[in-house]
């Protein structure tokens, strides 16, 4: 785990016997005890084996990204999301694609390969042609796709949130039976939006599941240098938002949490703020030279609290060989490979796009 939860005080353990009526943080520890009594959700072998596919997926089509953007085909910001597979795949993994909502940050590669979409259609947004997703016009940072119910890609930090209110709200006034996944930054929890997002979400009872994708650095900052608190499961208390602290680097426990916080909120009983603790192996984008954090920090992360070889050893204790683990590695990086040539050689959209997809009604 990224960052290692703060040692209990007494009075914590105190409020855990007390019953909740006489216990001020009930709200606060509430779905967390349910997460701690079962941290690790079961998933069976075919499940496991797809959460080792994506999360892969993700990594080998977010390293191939960094190749294309320093060949100079992918133009304007690239933020890529290696390290923080478990989150987006643990959470995703769990919600009703027909139904339900996302919504994230610029750092979204990771999010729309998760609805598990051709990889081809994502690396031909990044390289501006007519067949990426959004057909070219977004790119990188603002990816969207109202089939899949995804609301982008946004470079506003915070802006998501509220948004993701709004989206929230549509799903209840609609009465759809939808929620909304809402992911933001450690850098964007000290945003104002964020918490009158988080003040009319609990007061309409809106179905949003927030979660803070704590990657320990907002730009060159240090969330110990920018946060007076950095447990930010606890930021909703004081909107009555129940948190969860959950260990982002593995997948399981992340899939597992989702299980219990998307119960609560599709029983009605609004919103839940998650912490996810991870860490960012790359830069903040493509620019960024690193200078903030030394090599060791990163290497001790990649060393000891990878995801991916978090989950293959379970896959091996689980009497996978090591020889199915590379198969499916090398089927990844050759469907990776296509879509990076199919990115390349497919036509940039047309003058007249310039004048689509402004306004809701074509002019
Ligand atoms: C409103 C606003 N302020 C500042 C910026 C510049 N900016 C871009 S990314 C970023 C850091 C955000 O960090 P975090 O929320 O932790 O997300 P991460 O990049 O770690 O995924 C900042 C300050 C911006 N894009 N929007
Ligand atoms: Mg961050």
């Amino acid at each position: 785990m990224a960052k290692k939860p703060a040692a209990k005080k007494p009075s914590d353990s105190a409020a855990k016997t007390a019953a909740p009526s006489e216990d001020p943080d009930f709200i606060l520890h509430s779905l967390q005890e349910e997460f701690e009594a079962a941290k690790s959700f079961d998933a069976s072998d075919e499940q496991m084996l797809e959460f080792y596919r994506q999360m892969l997926l993700i990594r080998r089509f977010e390293e191939k990204a960094g190749q294309l953007y320093g060949l100079g085909l992918i133009g304007g910001f690239c933020h890529l999301y290696i390290g923080q597979e478990a989150v987006a795949i643990g959470l995703q993994s769990a919600l009703d694609n027909d139904k339900d909502s996302v919504i994230t940050g610029y750092r979204d590669h990771g999010h729309m390969l998760a609805y598990g979409l051709d990889p081809k259609v994502i690396m031909a947004e990044l390289t501006g042609r007519e067949a990426g997703i959004s057909k070219g016009k977004g790119g990188s940072m603002h990816m969207f796709s109202t089939e899949h119910k995804f609301y982008g890609g946004h470079g506003i930090v915070g802006a998501q949130v509220a948004l993701g209110g709004g989206l929230a709200l549509a799903h209840q006034y609609r009465d759809d039976g939808g929620i909304c996944l809402a992911y933001f930054g450690d850098g964007a929890a000290n945003q104002g939006q964020v918490y009158e997002t988080f003040n009319m979400a609990a007061l309409w009872n809106l179905p949003i599941v927030f979660v803070v994708e704590d990657n320990q650095y907002a730009m060159g900052t240090s969330t110990k240098r920018s946060s007076a608190e950095t447990r930010f499961y606890r930021r909703g208390t004081s909107f009555r938002i129940p948190g969860m602290e959950v260990d982002g680097m593995n997948v399981l426990e992340v899939r597992a949490a989702a299980e219990v916080a998307f119960k609560h909120v599709r029983e009605g009983k609004g919103p839940v703020l998650m912490e996810c603790n991870t860490y960012r192996y790359r830069g903040h984008s493509m620019s960024d030279p690193a200078k903030y954090r030394t090599r060791e920090e990163v290497q001790e992360q990649r060393d000891h609290h990878d995801p991916i070889e978090r989950l293959k050893a379970t896959l091996v204790g689980a009497g996978h060989g090591e020889d199915q683990l590379k198969q499916i590695d090398k089927d990844i990086r050759k469907r990776v490979a296509e879509a990076a040539d199919f990115a390349e050689s497919s036509p940039e959209p047309g003058p007249d796009e310039l004048y689509t997809d402004v306004l809701v009604e074509r002019y």
